[in-house]
Order: structure tokens, then sequence, then C-alpha cells
């Protein structure tokens, strides 16, 4: 038994913000129902294509574990069997331009009057307000959510970030959401709506930026090796800003990602001095308080360094965890793709998909002891239409082959089922 099993979730998403909630919710066990346009479907499948006419790895990392149907909700009979899908599902996804439901003739309102139980969850750019109407795709969100005037070195333009803060990030808030609504519907009885903006959802993972922002009203961020004297969060490159003093220093190798990022805890001065050949540095007033260490914490760190180019950055982690110091390589994807202890957990998988065969992806990066996580292959374009239209609505064989005479489907308009 799975964690959410029996939940149905009938999912509109596209992209990567609502695909990410989604196949979380798929990983806990809910019957996931993606629903696609006929003959196109989520346009991810044919982007980034590395493989000719197979789907994207765009589209096959955000969409495991979930079954495809391929319905023209534009269509009458689309919208009646949208009706039927509405009626049986505890869980609406979607992330379409704003309105775009709307115009589908799918308010909230309606959705709730078929269903009340239902829980209406929707990722948008911006939540009420001036821009709540606006297209948004990830870097637009970083931009917007604090995360980009954050990121990068003072003397460099605002950066945007790998990590996909803004879809992934907003993905998972919502998939939080969702599953308080459903919680909640166990007293309740009743379905709501969840919305979860793109430009929240970064300013949540950016929070300690707005924190840094209240603070220069009281003078300059001294843990921050730039200049602070300024009126808004400065970009501080590497500096970890946090009550921690860290910074990416280099290692043996001389490779774009031979870099360890390593911590000054207090207790660790004394290690970081022995190692790099500086005992008289350990007592020394002007190097062994933490306050006295501030204003230069450049030149800790090129101390460091001259130590850490000696070793690579393997050996210096094992070599400063054995003293309990935080720190971590620079891991590049390459790297990660063939670390063991990230294939022995699950969290990178391999799996086998019909046409294009075996590829890696990123599993359920939170660990249930008792639901555990497998990942399935995505499904091809409308691979599971006719089952979800017997098996979840009880439609028969005959009102199934009145579907696909409709074109609700898409083509063949008059394929058959026996
Ligand atoms: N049957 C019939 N029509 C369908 C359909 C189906 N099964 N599925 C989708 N459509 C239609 C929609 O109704 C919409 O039509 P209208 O414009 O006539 O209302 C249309 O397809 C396309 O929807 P869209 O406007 O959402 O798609 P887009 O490619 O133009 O925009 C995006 C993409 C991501 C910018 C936009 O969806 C958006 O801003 N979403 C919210 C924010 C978000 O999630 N962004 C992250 C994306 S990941 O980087």
């Amino acid at each position: 038994m799975k964690a959410l099993e029996g939940i149905k979730i009938l999912d509109f998403t596209h992209v990567q913000s609502g695909p990410t909630c989604t196949q979380l919710l798929a990983w806990l066990g809910a019957d996931v129902i993606k629903v696609e346009r006929p003959g196109i479907g989520d346009i991810t499948r044919g982007q980034l294509v590395d493989i000719p006419d197979v789907d994207s790895l765009y589209f096959t990392m955000l969409n495991s574990n979930k079954r495809s149907i391929t319905l023209d909700t534009k269509n009458e009979t689309g919208k009646e069997i949208l009706i039927r899908l509405i009626k049986s599902c505890d869980v609406l996804v979607e992330n379409f331009a704003p309105g775009a439901l709307d115009r589908m003739g799918f308010p909230w309102e309606r959705i709730q009057e078929l269903n009340p139980r239902m829980i209406y969850a929707s990722v948008k750019g911006f939540g009420p307000g001036p821009y709540e109407d606006c297209k948004v795709y990830e870097n637009v969100a970083q931009c917007t959510g604090g995360a980009a005037s954050t990121t990068g070195f003072d003397d460099g333009p605002p950066l945007v970030t790998g990590a996909q803060i803004g879809d992934s990030g907003t993905g998972l808030h919502l998939a939080f959401g969702i599953v308080a609504a459903l919680f909640q519907r166990v007293t309740s009885g009743r379905g709501q709506r969840v919305q979860a903006a793109m430009q929240d959802g970064v300013l949540n993972l950016a929070r300690v930026k707005l924190r840094d922002q209240q603070r220069l009203a009281h003078g300059p961020l001294t843990e921050y090796p730039v200049n602070t004297d300024v009126d808004e969060t400065p970009r501080a490159g590497n500096a970890s800003g946090g009550g921690q003093p860290g910074w990416a220093v280099r290692t043996k190798g001389g490779g774009p990602n031979d870099y360890i990022y390593v911590i000054i805890q207090p207790p660790g001065w004394a290690y970081y001095m022995e190692l790099c050949g500086r005992p008289e540095l350990v007592d020394d007033p002007e190097w062994s308080t933490p306050a006295a260490r501030l204003p230069k914490l450049d030149e800790c760190f090129k101390i460091i360094e001259e130590w850490t180019l000696t070793k690579t950055k393997r050996e210096a982690m094992d070599i400063l965890n054995a003293r309990d110091i935080p720190c971590g390589p620079i891991l590049s994807m390459k790297e990660i793709a063939d670390e063991p202890a990230l294939r022995n957990t699950g969290t990178i998988v391999e799996v086998d998909h019909p046409t294009r065969g075996k590829y890696l992806t990123v599993g359920m990066p939170v660990k249930l002891s008792d639901s555990e996580a497998k990942v399935q292959s995505s499904p091809l374009l409308g691979e599971h239409t006719e089952e979800i239209l017997l098996d979840v609505l009880g439609l028969s064989k005959k009102e199934v082959n009145a579907a696909w005479k409709s074109g609700a489907l898409g083509e063949p308009a008059a394929k058959a089922i026996d």
C-alpha cells in the first residue's frame, strides 16, 4: 500500500512545473491520468530531442509513473468525457496560461459544482496583482522572485541558477498544498482551490535574502566578503551569507569543477590552520575568533586554498570530514550520474522506456519507509486512452468507439475496438 493509493489525479499539466508536482504524487502511489492534446501531447515530448521520434528526456524525466489519455477538451464529446473525469477524480492539477481552463468552459465554480470533493490545484507565474495574466517560464520566475538579483558576483550581472527553483520548486510547493488539502478533506468532506505562484515559490526559497535586505537597515552585512554598504541585498558570489562563513576553493586537478566548498565553523579553525601549516594563527587574537576573521574572510579562504590545492576534492573532503568540518566537493552532473551511493538509494534511477531504451532519471527525493517509490517509464502519447475510458469511467466499448468517431480522442477518427 502506497501513501496516496486510491487517489486519482486528473493531470492537465505540461512543461515542467506542473509535471514535477504530479510525478511526485504518482511516486506516492496516486493514479495520475495525464490528459494530452491528441496528436501533440505535452509540448516537451518533442523539445530538446536527442533521439529522433522518441519522447525527449525532458518529457520522460518529468512524467514517469503516469498514464496518458489523449482528449480534445474543446470537442463536445471531449467535454462530456472531461466532465466524467472531473466527477471521478480527487484532484485536478493544471499549469496552463492564466484563464485557459476557464476558456475551455471549466472555471473553479463549475468544477466545484460537478464534484464538490475535487481539489483544484494550479501553478501560475504570479499571484493576483498586476502580472496575474502573464505567461511565465523558469527564468522569469527566478528573476521576479528575488533569486537572480542575489546570485552571481557583485561586479557581474544578475545570474539565474541551474536548479529549477521556479518550475520544479513551485511544483514541489504545489504537491505539498495538494497533500494538505487531501488531509483536510478527510474531515471537511470538501475539496478546495490550491494555488502556487512561481514568483512566491522562488521567494520562499530566497527568503534569507529578504532577511538580509532588512538587516541592511542596521548596517553592512559583515559576513559577506563584498561591499555591503548598499541599500539592496548584494550578490555575494559563493559566500554562504549565513552564520558560518563559507567559500568554494580550488583543489588539485585544475578542472572546471575541481573545487570544494568549505565552511569555517569556530571549532574547525584550529584544525584548518594545523592542516595549512599556520599553527601560529590558532591563538593569534587577530585571527582566533569569528569576529576577528570577519573583515579578512578572503585571506582566510586563501590560506585554506593553499592547502586544498595540494589535494583532490574527494581527498580534501575525506580529511576534513574526519574532523567534522562541513564541506562538499563541487560535483559535475557526470560525477553525480556515476555516484554509487545515489544509485543505491534510488535517487538516481535507470529506467527502461519502450522506444528510448534505458535512461537515467532522478527518483523520489524523499524516502518514506512505508511507501516505497518505484520509478516506472513515462507513458507514450495516449497509451492508456482506452484503458482509462473503460476502467476509470466505466464506458462501454460502444461508447469508446463513438468517442473515437467524434474526433475527441484524436486520429484515426474512426478507430474501433473489439
Ligand atoms: N484539448 C484542447 N485544448 C487544449 C488541451 C486539450 N487537451 N490542452 C491544452 N489545450 C489548449 C489550452 O486550452 C490553451 O488554449 P487557449 O489558449 O485557447 O486557451 C492552449 O492549449 C495552450 O495553453 P497554454 O497557453 O498554457 O500554452 P503555451 O505553450 O502558450 O504557454 C506556458 C506555456 C508555460 C508559458 C503557460 O502555460 C503558463 O504560463 N503556465 C503557467 C505558468 C507555468 O506553469 N510556467 C512553467 C512552465 S515550465 O517552464
